[in-house]
């Protein structure tokens, strides 16, 4: 769960200011504030290994390792007999460290590249909270089924709040982003997040993970000179992915590379089943290499028979040379 601390400190959310933005007249009081954490995820059988000692990315906000296993299942509460699940994020202008000779100025939610994975059940009520304190206008557009209203097209200008709210529907792998002109822009400097409808009959347990390939386009040449999965070039093969040896892996991956008409996704030494778009319950194929278009996603489930390390990566290779690449390392 990641830490909004800072956001339930901040004046910004006392009651007093929740009344000025007009969130009690939602029905959100501090009562329902306090229920935060109160949801959990079922328990599983599941083995997740420890992870290795990292490299903290601060300022950037990013933890790959972390941000992997990271949902976000909202502060969830009752209202009028139905579950409401409500996200607070807050866009920010922060540095990011690509690598030793590079800090990208990102566009980010909570300070972090890629923004939290809001995870909900279908049918849930979703209510996002959107704060924006970039400096200029950003918004947040959702993939799935919403109103005109909540398209997330419309600027949110600087120092505004604006309160997406819809239905999570239908089940499966979606995503969000900003949607301000131009677009590719905004996507690339890294306002952009998965948002996961799980289906009213759970997925057999696994061991979960969120893939977002991206790319940097550093230069303003409007072409990628870096790329990574979940916002760090390389930080995957410095830091290898520990999995479980006869586990089911369940991996969530996304397609937000800018610039590039597509990517493939490409697992070494063994082969992925694919659930399309997540909007299956019974794979469609078995394959080791797959094709993504931008913004598309689909789930992926794979097991492996053999302890060692195993690549991951798109099969245009300089996609992954030039970072997005990385190590799943198979413990017994
Ligand atoms: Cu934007």
């Amino acid at each position: 769960m990641p830490d909004y601390s800072w956001l339930e400190k901040s004046e910004l959310w006392s009651r007093r200011h929740l009344l000025k933005i007009g969130l009690a007249g939602l029905g959100v009081t501090g009562a329902a504030i306090a229920a935060r954490n109160l949801w959990k995820p079922a328990p599983s059988e599941i083995k997740i290994p420890s992870l290795p000692g990292r490299t903290p990315t601060k300022p950037a906000g990013v933890d790959p390792l972390k941000f992997l296993r990271d949902f976000d299942y909202g502060t969830v509460t009752q209202e009028n007999g139905r579950t409401v699940r409500e996200f607070r994020v807050e866009a920010r202008t922060t540095p990011i460290r690509l690598n030793s000779a590079t800090s990208f100025i990102t566009w980010n939610l909570n300070g972090q590249v890629p923004a939290p994975t809001f995870r909900a059940n279908e049918g849930d009520r979703i209510r996002v909270i959107f704060y924006n304190r970039a400096g200029h206008s950003h918004s947040l557009h959702f993939h799935g089924v919403h109103e005109s209203e909540m398209d997330g097209v419309k600027p949110v200008r600087n120092d505004k709040v604006f309160i997406y709210e819809f239905d999570a529907e239908p089940f499966g792998v979606h995503l969000y982003h900003c949607h301000i002109a131009p677009v590719t822009r905004h996507i690339g400097k890294g306002l952009y997040g998965m948002f996961i409808v799980d289906p009213p009959n759970p997925r057999p347990p696994a061991d979960e993970m969120v893939l977002i390939m991206a790319g940097y386009d550093t230069n303003n040449d409007k072409k990628n000179e870096l790329y990574a999965f979940n916002g760090v070039p390389h930080y995957y093969m410095e830091h290898p992915v520990p999995i479980q040896k006869d586990q089911l892996i369940r991996l969530y991956v996304l397609n937000m590379i800018e610039f590039d008409a597509a990517a493939t996704f490409h697992l070494h030494a063994n082969l992925f089943k694919v659930y399309r778009t997540g909007r299956t319950l019974e794979p469609t194929e078995e394959t080791d290499v797959i094709t993504m278009g931008t913004a598309e996603r689909h789930i992926l489930e794979f097991s492996y028979r053999y302890p060692g390390k195993y690549m991951f990566h798109p099969h245009q290779d300089a996609i992954a040379e030039a970072g997005c690449m990385g190590v799943f390392d198979v413990i017994s």
